[in-house]
This record gives structure tokens, sequence and C-alpha cells, in this order.
């Protein structure tokens, strides 16, 4: 199935100069980014996207980690996009993530762990619309 996936590249992906290797990493797959912005989250969007979390011990570090500096936000489209995207990203903790992966090549912590990926298509859709309005969105944007 097609689907629609958020993906993020966190700030500390952004710090190091890891945009265009996330990117890259998307496009040579074959997946298509279809909405792309550079932001930095505030306390608002923080509980919008990691609200989840707000009773979790991690949640203050994680809450400044991700407002301490601007976050890249697409929309990544594709067969499968979801699950190909987490399993490109591998897991969580970078001592868990394996060589080939985005977080086994280049994090190696839990925290900063330079990407997010929706991990449900009930997540995808909530987190999409925290971070793009419909006509920001390109349908067939590379077709
Ligand atoms: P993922 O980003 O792999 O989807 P998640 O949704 O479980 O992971 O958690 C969101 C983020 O919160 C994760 O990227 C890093 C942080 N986090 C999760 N569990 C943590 C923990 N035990 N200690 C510190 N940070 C954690
Ligand atoms: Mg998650």
């Amino acid at each position: 199935m097609i689907e629609q996936t958020l993906v993020l590249i966190k700030p500390d992906g952004v710090r190091r100069g890891l945009i265009g290797e996330v990117i890259r990493r998307i496009e040579a797959k074959g997946l298509r980014i279809v909405a792309m912005k550079m932001l930095q989250f505030d306390e608002t969007l923080t509980r919008r996207h990691y609200g989840q979390y707000a009773k979790e011990d991690f949640y203050p570090a994680l809450s400044r980690f991700i407002q301490s500096g601007p976050s890249v936000a697409m929309v990544v489209e594709g067969l499968e996009a979801i699950g190909i995207v987490r399993l490109m990203m591998g897991p969580t903790r970078a001592l868990d993530a394996a060589p080939g992966t985005i977080r086994g090549d280049l994090a190696l912590g839990t925290r900063e762990n330079i990407v997010h990926g929706s991990d449900s298509p009930a997540a995808a859709r909530r987190e999409i619309a925290c971070f793009f309005r419909k006509k920001e969105i390109f349908r067939n944007a590379n077709a």
C-alpha cells in the first residue's frame, strides 16, 4: 500500500550537517519527499508531538533536546513507507541499531538519534497534521 509518513531530522542531525545524508538515503531507497520545511519546536509543538511521553523520566531532557535548534520535517511517500522508514532508521537505542541503518551508522546515543519516523498509519496521519497543511503536501510531487 502507498503510505505517507512523517520524517524529522532532529536538531542533532541538523547540527552535525546530516540533512543531506538522511535525504539521500530516503531518495536513494525510492521513497519520495512530498513536503518539507525547517522549523524549531516550541513547547506547544513538543507536547503535540511527544505528549504521549509527558510522564516519562526522559521527557524533560527530550523536550529540551528537541527544542535545542532547528529540525527538518518531511512527508515521505511510497510503498509501505511507514515500515520502510522505521527499518531504515533502526531501533531507538543506537546500541541496538545495526550498521546500515541511519542510527546504526550515524548515532551513538538514545535521545540524540538523528531521525524520527511515524510508527503506525494513525500516528502518521496525526503527526503529519501537526506540521503540514493539506495544501503544503504535493501529491505525485516527482511524477
Ligand atoms: P523512536 O524515536 O524510535 O520512535 P520512541 O517513540 O519510543 O522512539 O521515543 C521517542 C524519543 O524519545 C526517542 O527517539 C528518544 C527518546 N527516548 C525514548 N525512550 C527513551 C529512553 N528510555 N531514554 C531516553 N530517551 C528516550
Ligand atoms: Mg516514536
